[in-house]
């Protein structure tokens, strides 16, 4: 019995027909085309590979992978079999890794062949008993062992409030906390965005996002799979291959930056996108810049949505008609999703007063795995849960992000904790303190920039502190620039005052 298992109802939605496409490679040497059958035997085989290694049930599946559709698979196989799936970033370095296997403790890790060696001394260490390897070229233990498995499996019954999925947040006071998603919440906001988008038969869906996030892991892979769509897939986002294959495709999803670096193409053109029916932008905010010069190239207006790890997504602008997609807006609450604005008396703002934002629905997480301190502090009394945004709603409802309570930066869709990077950089030998801010950046909207004190009479070395931070943590995190100071500028609680660094660094790579 399957019933509330997310991969069941993903699969009541193939098409009659298993042998059409469903998933063609863009970027592998050769094009490879995987039908809706192979997607079924495939998680099949995987699912009871994972079921022969008698897991205890809801085991953590912890992935560390290169971009495939055998990863899809992998996670399509860990819902089937009733485990959970932890996905990791693949930029990640073994002092993340080592956190995320040791508060998780997977009962499975799989990762790339090429880290097999740390990754498993690491997961063995902590007490994972099973480590595979899963490369972008169909190589690795863990297909090599599932291929000698049955290729048809009963997926597990689960409910819906079962676990399905872990997704890793940093914590602004550094430690990372793994937000817990149930089937149920991936599958009623896959059901809501499935009606809100108007997706429609024939539709087809250019992927080029990670698949480590909930924008290409969830929302992208869940409305194709539900709408039995053929995905046009990419392992890489490549913005001249991406335009290439616009003509053969309906549907597009990107952070801003993806639409940036689009745009710089002399190849988009309006012809270039007679075909498509909707791109839609989020994790970030879209610049209305960006959202303007895309509506003038391609004549298509953008649809900008706003969600995040905790609640999947969250509001959208309308799909039709187009032109009540508002710029600067993120648009309405979804359908069934409660959203709040108020301020820190925690009293309801009115319309255009400027608060947090606080939500609740049927996708709101199930907490943070093992910190019910921090779940109880993320959530009001009355159970909405705080998003850390801060933003308000006009009078129309039009929903308005404009900053952050949170000290986090977004680059290029992904974030960065302040709290976690001055943590390296005041281990460093030399370093007094540190402030870490993102400034605006034109590719990644904002750039990590970080403003360092070295201790008295130390000599310090801007692209030395640089390359030391590469060689611990993943790269994206990495300060795009460092800047020396005698002092940071604090007020008069002594706590240092980040909007007066911002100000004063707004312009660092304007120019770049
Ligand atoms: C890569 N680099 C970045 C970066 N991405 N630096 C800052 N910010 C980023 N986002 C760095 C690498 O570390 C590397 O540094 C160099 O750039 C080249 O790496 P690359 O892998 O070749 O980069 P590229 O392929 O160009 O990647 C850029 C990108 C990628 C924009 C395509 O960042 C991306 O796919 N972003 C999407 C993230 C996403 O899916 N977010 C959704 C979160 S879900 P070095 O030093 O090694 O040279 C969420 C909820 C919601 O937020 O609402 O959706
Ligand atoms: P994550 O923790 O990676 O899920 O990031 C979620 C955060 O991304 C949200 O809390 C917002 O701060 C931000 N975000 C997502 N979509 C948008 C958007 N359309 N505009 C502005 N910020 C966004």
């Amino acid at each position: 019995m399957s019933k509330g298992n997310l991969y069941a109802a993903l699969r009541a939605a193939f098409p009659a027909d298993l042998d059409q496409v469903a998933i063609e490679t863009a970027d592998t040497p050769v094009p490879l085309h995987y039908t809706w059958r192979d997607l079924e035997r495939g998680t099949a085989m995987i699912a009871k590979l994972l079921q022969s290694l008698s897991l205890p049930p809801m085991s953590r599946v912890a992935v560390q992978v290169d971009k495939s559709v055998e990863a899809l698979m992998l996670y399509l196989a860990v819902l089937r079999a009733g485990h959970v799936y932890l996905p990791l970033n693949n930029a990640y370095q073994a002092s993340e890794i080592e956190y995320f296997i040791g508060d998780a403790e997977p009962a499975v890790v799989v990762c790339a062949s090429r880290n097999f060696g740390w990754v498993s001394t690491l997961a063995f260490k902590l007490g994972t008993r099973n480590v595979f390897t899963l490369d972008d070229d169909r190589s690795g233990t863990l297909l090599e062992r599932a291929a000698l498995q049955p290729d048809a499996h009963e997926p597990v019954h689960r409910r819906s409030d079962d676990l399905a999925a872990i997704v890793y947040t940093s914590g602004t006071t550094g430690r990372s906390k793994g937000a817990m998603l149930s089937h149920g919440n991936l599958l009623s906001n896959a059901l809501v965005l499935k009606d809100y988008w108007g997706w429609v038969p024939g539709d087809v869906l250019i992927h080029a996002l990670p698949i480590f996030h909930v924008h290409g892991l969830f929302v992208a892979i869940h409305g194709a799979l539900l709408n039995a769509s053929r995905m046009i897939w990419f392992g890489r986002f490549d913005p001249k291959g991406v335009i290439a294959r616009l003509p053969e495709a309906t549907v597009f999803m990107g952070v801003p930056t993806l639409y940036v670096r689009m745009l710089a193409e002399p190849a988009l053109t309006r012809e270039a996108c007679r075909t498509m029916r909707l791109f839609i932008s989020g994790s970030a905010p879209l610049l209305p810049d960006t959202f303007s010069a895309w509506q003038q190239r391609t004549g298509h207006t953008l649809l900008e949505r706003y969600g995040m790890s905790e609640t999947v997504m969250l509001t959208s602008n309308p799909y039709s008609p187009a032109s009540a997609r508002r710029r600067g807006t993120v648009g309405f609450p979804l359908p069934g999703v409660g959203l709040r604005v108020h301020d820190e008396h925690e009293q309801p703002l009115p319309a255009g007063g400027i608060g947090g934002i606080q939500v609740r629905g049927p996708n709101v997480f199930c907490g943070y795995w093992r910190m019910p301190e921090k779940t109880a502090e993320e959530f009001t009394a009355d159970g909405w849960f705080r998003t850390g945004d801060v933003g308000f709603v006009d009078a129309e409802g039009y929903v308005s992000i404009v900053g952050r309570s949170k000290d986090l930066v977004i680059s290029g869709g992904y974030n960065v904790y302040p709290a976690e990077i001055e943590g390296w950089l005041n281990e460093m030998p030399g370093v007094a303190e540190s402030a870490v801010i993102g400034v605006p950046h034109p590719d990644f909207g904002e750039g990590v920039v970080a403003v360092v004190v070295p201790r008295a009479g130390a000599e310090l070395d801007a692209q030395a502190l640089i390359a030391a931070l590469k060689g611990r943590i993943a790269h994206f995190k990495v300060p795009k620039a460092i800047l020396l100071a005698d002092e940071l500028p604090r007020n008069t609680m002594g706590k240092v005052q980040k909007n007066r660094l911002r100000e004063q660094h707004a312009a660092l790579f304007a120019a770049a």
